[in-house]
């Protein structure tokens, strides 16, 4: 296994954070492997990266998403309601899986196939459900293709046999991959009451996070500290901050703002590919603290293998000095064993072998 070790990840220093936070140019002329490298050092050290020059046009696909999330954000409470509860697909409000977690937000979570998404834009857009379905699906594709290209990068970059074992993963037609839309409703206080009736729900949102340190005072909780559990995320979110990474800065943790950028994916490692990486790769905690005063909306695509894919460390990251680190599982099996667990919980080290 290759150990990625040369061209350092350029960290970017924004001035209200970002520290840290390195910034990949997907369009760099200085070559593939350059490339590759750049992207498997950045998933290796920090699990996250911001993606620039990316291959997915702002003025197409990512701004019709844009516009159908925020009409149908704007429908009234009931309306949107047609679409929940969130059992776990649906729209949702506030309330996060199944275990009692919370924040302020709130969101559409679908199934990123065209059936599943045909079957739910009835209740989306009720009017012209194809509408909704056709501009979900260009921006699913166009997500999907950008996934598989940093995928075979980092297939590259680590040395694989198989360089295309990743992307192969999530482009099988049974992948289980979900798209999610936030919509974060501004902190002013005009615009949380308003909030707070299209919920009709009494949820509190915790203000501690699982290791028991208080996000800075005043800060509220849009969606709480967590992992993703799949094999990558890809953010894009409009230009309002928010967005949180847990990073180790000189062997402490600590919390690093991402600065907004629309133009940007933000890219992060889910738990399955730490896994597949036996560790190599890590799935860096996020949270998103919703203080503006402006609504922040963002779309999440969660590339995932089928619900039958073996979740082994490849052999090439087995080693003498660095043995298996977690027992093979079924994709199925961990998101059984996820959507039993509060939303912090670090739920790879179940699977740990010790
Ligand atoms: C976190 C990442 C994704 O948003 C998500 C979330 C899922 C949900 O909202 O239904 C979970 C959460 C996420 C992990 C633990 C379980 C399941 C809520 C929750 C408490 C869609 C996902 O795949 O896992």
């Amino acid at each position: 296994m290759v150990v990625p070790s040369t061209a350092p990840v350029a960290p970017t220093h924004h001035g209200g954070g970002g520290g840290g936070i390195p910034t990949v140019d997907m369009s760099a002329p200085g070559g593939r492997g350059a490339l590759a490298r750049q992207v498997a050092r950045a998933c290796a050290e920090r699990g996250f990266f911001r993606a620039v020059n990316h291959s997915v046009a702002p003025a197409g696909a990512a701004a019709r998403l844009d516009a159908a999330a925020a009409a149908f954000f704007a429908l009234a409470p009931r309306d949107k309601q047609r679409a929940g509860p969130p059992s776990p697909l649906g729209y949702g409000c506030r309330a996060i899986g199944f275990n009692g977690d919370a924040g302020e937000l709130e969101y559409l979570l679908l199934q990123a196939n065209p059936a599943a998404v045909a079957h739910r834009a009835r209740s989306i857009d009720a009017d012209d459900p194809s509408r909704f379905s056709n501009v979900v699906n260009e921006y699913v594709g166009a997500a999907r293709q950008l996934a598989c290209e940093i995928l075979d990068l980092l297939g590259e970059g680590l040395g694989l046999r198989d360089t295309r074992y990743f992307s192969k993963l999530i482009t099988d037609t049974d992948s289980d991959s979900l798209l999610r839309i936030n919509h974060y409703p501004p902190a002013c206080t005009v615009h949380k009451l308003d909030h707070d009736d299209q919920c009709k729900m009494k949820t509190s949102v915790r203000t501690k996070t699982s290791n028991g340190v208080n996000p800075s005072a005043g800060a509220r909780i849009g969606f709480g500290e967590h992992s993703d559990p799949q094999i990558l995320s890809l953010l894009r979110a409009n230009d309002v901050d928010g967005l949180q990474v847990l990073l180790n800065s000189e062997g402490k943790e600590v919390w690093v703002q991402v600065p907004a950028d629309p133009s940007a994916f933000f890219v992060n490692v889910g738990d399955l590919l730490q896994a597949l990486t036996n560790g190599k790769l890590i799935s860096v905690r996020h949270r998103v603290i919703a203080s503006a005063c402006r609504p922040r909306l963002s779309t999440i695509y969660f590339a995932a293998p089928p619900l039958q894919a073996r979740i082994s460390a490849l052999p090439e990251t087995i080693t003498t000095s660095s043995p298996r680190q977690y027992r093979p599982f079924t994709w199925a099996e961990y998101k059984k064993t996820m959507y039993s667990l509060r939303l912090s919980h670090s739920r790879l080290n179940l699977y740990h072998v010790d």
